[in-house]
Order: structure tokens, then C-alpha cells, then sequence
């Protein structure tokens, strides 16, 4: 008998197989890039709804959540355009979710950020917080979308593979969190390509030395049973409520 999740995960199409090296290297580096997700019609829509909001929001973008001095910043994506839609119920990204979660799980934000000429620098964090007297479970996953060609050179985001496996947070090992580190990898990658890791590793984003554009989202997931980064009810605007099917109503916990 299908639990009650595994029926919504099938109705929004969560059901690829993941290749042995995918499955490889989550376990190992706790992370993977897949390439090609977007094509260049949804890359244009993308970048000009991207657009379009920071020139309407002005300076109350991301007001929601947080601002960052050298970035820009959206939130609530879900609630700003039927674009986004297919980006936080992505079939392949929740299949990939429902491989590193092995359980039940749900949208916790849909976030942009553009790191800004000289700006973007971040120092290397877990987007868990809290400590973890139940580790190795897993409560967050978060999947970045280059909505265009990310390069060490424009601030790509780092990731320190094998970090997923490590209880401690950065801040409590490193001397200084910010500095390079000799492991790290730079998610540089062509537009279209999504990183999905489990967002216990230690990562953050790098500064943009070039002021190439850098445009990238953040579908953060959680555990089922955690609190959202955003709450989605709160923020559920009627018209996005009336065009959901209840599996996506379900994947936001708004049902
Ligand atoms: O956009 C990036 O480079 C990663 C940003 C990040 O990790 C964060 O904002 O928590």
C-alpha cells in the first residue's frame, strides 16, 4: 500500500531512477550537478521574470526573508510568476530529494540571488543551523539553478565535498569560515544546470570578480516535520492557491 506521500511524489512525477553514479556521489561529496534542466526558451523567460522583479521590488526585494549588503536578493518566488513553478516541483530535483531524504519532505523556500560586482562573498555555512542530536538524519536540501553560466570568476557557489558527513558546523571547526578552502569545489557550470546537495554541507557563495551576470535560484526542501525557512501558508497568495494541483498544494504543505 502507497503512504500518502509516495502517491503525491508519483503525481508530480518524482519517480526518475537514479544512475549509480548519482547515487555514488551523494554519498560521497553530498552533492551532484545535472546539466541541460533548463532549455533556452524557459532560460529567457527565467532571466526576464528574474529581471522584471528586482525592477519592481526595488529596495524591498527579499524583505521577506533577508537582504544581503552584495547581492541581490527575491524571496518568495512561489508567490511572483507561474515561470518558477516548474523549478520548485522539478520532477528530477525531487527525485533527487527523495533519494537523499528517504522520507517524507516539502518546499521550504524558492529564493534568487545575483551576486553584485566585487560583492557576493559568503563564509562557508551549513543551511541547518541547529545542532544535530539526530545526525546523520537529513532536514535540508537545497538545489541551485544557474539561471546563466556560473565561473570561479563571477562568484559561483563553493562546496566542500564529503562536509553532509560531518555533524559540526563550519563556524564551530574552522578558524575563519570565510578563507578558501583547500577542498572546496566551485559549482561553474553552464546556464540550464541545477547542483541539488544536501544542505548539511558546509558551502556559501563566492564573490563576482568580473560583474558578469550571475543569476541563480534557491529551492530549498526540508523534512515534513520541520519548520519552512518561508511559511507557505502565510504567504500563499489566493491566485497561486487557485491554480495548484493538490500534489503541489501537498509539496507546499498548504493542502
Ligand atoms: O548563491 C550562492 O552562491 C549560494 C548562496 C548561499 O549559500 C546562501 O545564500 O545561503
Amino acid at each position: 500500500m502507497k503512504t500518502q506521500s509516495e502517491s503525491y511524489l508519483e503525481a508530480l512525477g518524482a519517480t526518475a531512477d537514479l544512475s549509480r553514479d548519482m547515487i555514488d556521489q551523494l554519498e560521497t561529496k553530498g552533492y551532484v550537478v545535472i546539466r541541460d534542466v533548463i532549455d533556452p526558451d524557459w532560460l529567457e523567460d527565467m532571466r526576464a521574470a528574474f529581471d522584471g522583479l528586482v525592477k519592481k521590488e526595488g529596495d524591498n526585494l527579499a524583505i521577506e526573508h533577508h537582504q544581503e549588503e552584495t547581492a541581490t536578493r527575491i524571496a518568495n518566488m512561489i508567490n511572483k510568476g507561474t515561470v518558477w513553478e516548474k523549478v520548485w516541483a522539478h520532477p528530477v530535483v525531487l527525485s533527487v530529494c527523495r533519494h537523499i531524504f528517504q522520507g517524507p519532505f516539502k518546499v521550504s523556500s524558492l529564493n534568487g540571488r545575483e551576486a553584485l560586482h566585487h560583492g557576493g562573498h559568503q563564509p562557508l555555512h551549513a543551511d541547518w543551523k541547529k545542532t544535530r542530536p539526530d545526525f546523520p538524519k537529513v532536514h535540508l536540501v537545497n538545489a541551485i539553478w544557474a539561471i546563466d553560466d556560473l565561473s570561479a570568476a563571477n562568484g559561483a557557489p563553493r562546496i566542500i565535498p564529503g562536509t553532509h558527513h560531518r555533524p559540526e558546523l563550519p563556524e564551530d571547526i574552522l578558524p575563519d569560515p570565510a578563507l578558501p578552502h583547500p577542498d572546496e569545489a566551485i559549482f561553474a557550470a553552464p546556464a540550464g544546470s541545477v547542483m541539488i546537495y544536501n544542505a548539511h554541507a558546509w558551502h556559501g557563495g563566492t564573490t563576482n570578480t568580473v560583474g558578469t551576470r550571475r543569476r541563480v535560484l534557491h529551492g530549498l526542501y526540508c523534512d515534513r516535520e520541520d519548520a519552512q525557512q518561508q511559511d507557505q501558508r502565510k504567504w500563499l497568495k489566493p491566485e497561486t492557491a487557485a491554480r495548484l494541483t493538490p500534489a503541489q498544494k501537498w509539496l507546499l504543505d498548504v493542502l
